[in-house]
């Protein structure tokens, strides 16, 4: 019975391993192709004089990035201008993080970003753009950004407000990751089908004083193996 329960052992190590296997990616855009994931869509609010979208930018990665736009305003933009890069995943998923790379150009007056989750701003709140603020400098190199999430979410927005004509933020190398719920896992029908007789073998093993240790999520150390 004994190469029943190692096989038994196994699977509940390999199950045990398999649960806290690192996020998958749910999505990724270097915007290269020149064109959106489907997932993704773009909104405004306000008028622009350089319209957001993919364009030729290289000082992040690669030929292109997504630039948020400059409005046709200067003074009090604030949510007057704002540009939505929305990631619209269908349906709630297991989202671990989301991470990007930025930075603001064309001076810094104005511009700052933020990111909602489901339409509530993460807590606490994140930001990107330039710091100071309103410096009237330029970003010679870009930022990156890892947001921790670990939640359910449908809809990631990248928000950048208070848009004016004298600075804009491109961002580039978005990447979701998550796409499973860590601690959960679905077991296969055969898998289901073995908790019984491993029950039974677990009881008789131990009645026999051959286990001496349980730890975690079924991983099972034996005396006389
Ligand atoms: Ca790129
Ligand atoms: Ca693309
Ligand atoms: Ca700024």
């Amino acid at each position: 019975m004994l190469p029943c329960l190692r096989c038994c052992i196994a699977l509940f190590a390999s199950l045990a391993v398999s649960a806290g296997v690192s996020a998958a990616v749910v999505l990724q855009e270097d915007f290269e192709d020149g064109m959106l994931d489907p997932r993704i869509s773009v909104s405004t609010v306000g008028t622009f004089l350089d319209a957001p979208g993919i364009t030729s930018f290289s000082s992040i990665e690669g030929a292109n990035a997504f630039g948020f736009g400059r409005s046709v305003n200067r003074f009090n933009s604030f949510h007057r201008y704002v540009t939505n890069l929305i990631i619209d995943l269908g349906s709630p998923t297991f989202v671990e993080s989301l991470s990007f790379d930025e930075m603001e150009v064309f001076g810094n007056w104005g511009s700052r970003g933020e990111v909602y989750v489901d339409g509530v701003l993460l807590d606490p709140s994140p930001s990107f753009g330039r710091s100071p603020y309103n410096d009237f400098i330029s970003d010679t190199t870009f930022r990156s950004h890892t947001f921790a999430i670990n939640g359910l979410a449908s809809i990631l927005t990248i928000q950048v407000w208070d848009i004016t004509d004298l600075s804009e933020i491109y961002i580039d190398r978005i990447a979701v990751a998550g796409g499973s719920v860590p601690g959960e896992v679905s077991l296969p029908s055969s898998a289901l089908l073995a908790v019984p007789p491993l029950l039974f073998l677990v009881w008789q093993q131990r009645r026999k004083g051959r286990i001496v240790n349980v730890r975690g999520a079924g991983l099972l150390l034996l005396a006389d193996a």
